[in-house]
């Protein structure tokens, strides 16, 4: 059902040698680029006729338009499942709990008397938020999406999600209830690479964005790829991971039952299991059997995500090689079950989320720590975080100085001007001195 990598004995290799050892999806993004290109040039020249027709190729339903009416998000909300709009709340509070600490205040730093920089917070104005639509309906990313934009303050948040041929053409209901209870009333049937297309340029019903996040899959991705400079975005997400650095005090049926929670979202979704334990090793192998049976999406992606060459059990010789593991790896989600696990967590560098012992399994923090699951994949853990108030704010510098101030320190900066052969900004200096440059006190 999963494969072994065997890393014990021989000391590891260090940094990118190690990570070549390790299991890792395909996911090709330059490969798709050419792919979502027309896609996105036929958004940009026609506009809503555009979404219209690809809405009808991809998605089999021919639309009226692609804005949502207000009507059917109240009517989703009122369909909603009294037991699921619980739940929706409960996560959205949560995360608010979380994300609302996550605010940045503006700081003034007083470099010398009269010479002060201040930092100032503020806000992307317009952001388009993407929400899958077909395998993967989940009203939890809408929530994970729209949470941090609105703690950062953005003034207009628009959202995106396929039109369902079922669903007369509609993004699927549970989307639409989870705008609603999140007071997002600007919603558009548009999916994939043309979602991204029409925030990145605007058509007739939606005006441009200056910033697109959600998840999706590989056409989203590339569309995202493709309008980097124009927009900003939150990052390329891949396919699902999990990592479990794990040791003989882990339970077996926990550590099965999580590899195949992330499992369950992608053929392509990673699960890796990082233990100096060849019996817990065994024991989850021998438990992975049974749990996978007794689940549902089987044979269309656990299966083949576990059996995939991206998912592996690695044996190393302790956790210390094991730490070495996860942080190489740089997983998406990092469980670690070992003992003294929080000691053991306060050590990883890579990963985008860590989650701490028995009892903080990653289904939690797909729905309801408060944490947000909008995270990192690919390796790209090491150099980027999760989607955050941070994600929507952007930090401005405000530089005050009085004459004296900028006097004082007027012939440093001449001096460096000369030193990079850019005489004319040394010069913006003494036009403001008589052509002088002061005498350094
Ligand atoms: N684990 C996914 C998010 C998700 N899980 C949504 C359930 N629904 C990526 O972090
Ligand atoms: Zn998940």
């Amino acid at each position: 059902m999963i494969s072994r990598i065997d890393l014990r004995g021989d000391a590891l290799p260090e940094g990118p040698a190690l990570r070549d050892l390790l299991p890792r999806a395909d996911f090709d993004v330059s490969a798709a680029l050419e792919k979502v290109r027309p896609i996105c040039e036929a958004v940009h020249h026609r506009g809503d006729a555009a979404l219209i027709d690809f809405a009808e190729k991809f998605d089999g339903v021919r639309l009226e338009s692609v804005r949502v009416p207000a009507r059917a998000l109240t009517d989703a909300l009122e369909g909603l499942d009294p037991a699921v709009r619980a739940a929706l709340e409960e996560s959205i509070r949560r995360a608010r709990l979380v994300h609302r600490e996550q605010r940045r205040t503006t700081h003034t730093t007083q470099v010398v008397p009269g010479g002060s920089v201040t930092e100032k917070w503020v806000p992307v104005e317009r952001v388009g938020l993407y929400a899958p639509g077909g395998r993967s309906v989940y009203p939890s990313s809408v929530i994970m999406n729209v949470v941090p934009a609105q703690e950062a303050g953005v003034e207009s948040i628009a959202l995106a999600s396929p039109a369902q041929a079922e669903f007369d053409g509609l993004p699927h209901p549970t989307i639409l209830a989870a705008c609603a209870l999140l007071g997002v009333d600007e919603v558009y049937a548009a999916g994939g690479a043309t979602a991204v297309a029409m925030f990145a340029h605007g058509t007739e019903s939606c005006p441009p964005a200056n910033m697109v996040t959600g998840p999706g899959n590989i056409w989203v991705a590339a569309a995202k790829r493709y309008f980097t400079g124009k927009i900003g975005i939150d990052a390329e997400a891949g396919p699902t991971e999990i990592a479990i650095l794990a040791d003989s005090t882990a339970d077996p049926v926990h550590v099965a039952s999580d590899l195949i929670s992330q499992a369950e979202h992608d053929p392509l979704a990673a699960a890796v299991l990082v233990t100096d334990s060849v019996e817990l090793a065994d024991a989850v192998e021998k438990e992975l059997e049974p749990q996978v049976a007794a689940t549902r999406h089987i044979d269309d992606r656990i299966v083949p995500a576990l059996k995939g060459r991206q998912s592996a059990i690695v044996l190393v010789d302790g956790v210390e090689e094991g730490l070495k593991v996860v942080d190489a790896y740089g997983a998406e989600h990092l469980e670690i079950q070992t003992a003294d696990a929080a000691a053991v967590a306060d050590r990883v560098r890579n990963a985008g989320a860590i989650f701490i012992g028995p009892w903080a399994p990653v289904s939690l923090g797909d729905y309801a720590a408060g944490s947000n699951h909008v995270l990192p994949t690919g390796g790209c853990a090491c150099h980027s975080s999760g989607l955050s108030v941070q994600s929507f704010l952007r930090g401005i510098h405000i530089v005050d100085y009085t004459k004296d101030a900028l006097a004082e320190v007027a012939h440093h900066v001449v001096t460096l001007a000369e030193a990079e052969d850019l005489p004319a900004h040394g010069a913006a200096i003494k036009a403001r001195f008589g052509w002088k440059v002061p005498e350094s006190k």
